[in-house]
Formats: structure tokens, C-alpha cells, sequence
């Protein structure tokens, strides 16, 4: 594990499942249907119960989908975590379809919609980094340099941001970013 402090904000890098955080929100990488599926998403809703579901199934039927970049906030059900927050990122598809921006967006939105619940520590997996097949270096840093630009620039509640690893070598890429 690592800790560092940027701006009053600890950033904690972490090895494990992200399912077993206790923070007041994980992020979950979704898709736009929000119907759960594999990687971290199925473990999730595993782990949180039907009522992560239920809330999802709510949200759909009134949104339609939830567009690439966005993000979206739920109940943690059964989870340490008091709520999950939804995003959908990007599908890598050679890195000139705006892949940058809309994960960047993933994580923005996801700290925005953590905001308007007064969330003040939050867990963020690797998101598209999976099945989604986005380039983890590239992924890392675009993650990194969005939440540390949003605790510089915008941060009002957060005092704790967690990015969870799940094997060692992304370990590695998010600690060669640490320091
Ligand atoms: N805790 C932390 N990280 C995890 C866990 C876990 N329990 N399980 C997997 N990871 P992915 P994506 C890591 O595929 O690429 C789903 O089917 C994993 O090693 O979960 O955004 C959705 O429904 C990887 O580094 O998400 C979508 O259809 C990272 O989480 C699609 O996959 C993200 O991998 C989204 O694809």
C-alpha cells in the first residue's frame, strides 16, 4: 500500500478487490446497459445484493442507458460501502475515437455525482482497463492526472481517494505514478 497527501486529499494505491473497501462510495466500471455483466462489475453486484440491481433497473427506465463518460449513484446494498457510483468507460479502439477524454470524463463525473452526496472517501477500480481492453499505462495516467487536477481545482468534501489495483503488475504502473 502507498499513501501521499496532495492538497489535504490522501491518494491510497492498493492491491485487492475493491468490493471489500470502506469508503463511502466505490466506483463501479459499468456498461451503459447497467445490468451488471463481468470483471469488476459482476463482482459488485455479487457482492452488493439486489438492491444495486433493483436501483439500476429504476435508472434505465428513466435515462434509457447511461452514455460513455457519465456516472450515475446507487445504494451499496450489502457492500461496506454506503453507495456505488456507476460510470461507463471507454471501449479502446486504437485511441483516436476520444478514448482519452471520455474516461477522464468517467472519472470526473464519478467525483462530481460523490460531491452532490457529501462522499468524502471514494475507491476507484481501473476502469476500462479490463474487458474494455484501454492500455493500462495510458489508462493509469489519465486517471491520475484527472483526480488530482479535480482535488487541486475543484475538491470540497473529499478527504480520501483510493485506487485499487487487482494484480501486481498494474501495482507497478500506478507506483511508477506515485512517485
Ligand atoms: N476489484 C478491483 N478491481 C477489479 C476487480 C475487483 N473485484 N475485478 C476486476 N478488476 P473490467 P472494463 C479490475 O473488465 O474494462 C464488465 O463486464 C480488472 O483487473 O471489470 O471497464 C462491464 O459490465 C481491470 O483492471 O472493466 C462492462 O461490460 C479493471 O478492474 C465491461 O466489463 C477493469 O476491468 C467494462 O470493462
Amino acid at each position: 500500500m502507498r499513501k501521499i497527501l496532495i492538497d489535504g486529499c490522501e491518494f491510497v494505491l492498493k492491491k485487492g478487490d475493491i468490493t471489500l473497501e470502506e469508503v463511502d462510495a466505490i466506483v463501479n466500471a459499468a456498461n451503459s446497459s447497467l445490468m451488471g455483466g463481468g470483471g469488476v462489475d459482476g463482482a459488485i453486484h455479487r457482492a452488493g445484493g439486489g438492491a444495486i440491481l433493483e436501483e439500476c433497473k429504476k435508472i434505465i427506465n428513466s435515462i434509457g442507458s447511461l452514455d460513455t463518460g457519465k456516472a450515475v449513484i446507487t445504494t451499496g446494498g450489502n457492500l461496506k460501502a454506503k453507495y456505488v457510483i456507476h460510470t461507463v468507460g471507454p471501449v479502446w479502439r486504437g485511441g483516436s475515437k476520444n478514448e482519452e477524454k471520455l474516461l477522464s470524463d468517467a472519472y470526473y463525473n464519478s467525483l462530481k455525482i460523490g460531491e452532490q452526496y457529501g462522499i468524502q472517501s471514494v475507491a476507484f477500480p481501473s476502469i476500462s482497463t479490463g474487458v474494455y481492453g484501454y492500455p493500462k499505462e495510458k489508462a493509469s495516467k489519465t486517471a491520475h492526472k484527472t483526480v488530482v487536477e479535480y482535488i487541486r481545482n475543484e475538491n470540497k468534501n473529499y478527504k480520501t481517494i483510493c485506487f485499487i489495483v487487482f494484480s501486481d503488475g498494474d501495482y507497478q504502473i500506478y507506483e511508477n505514478l506515485f512517485s
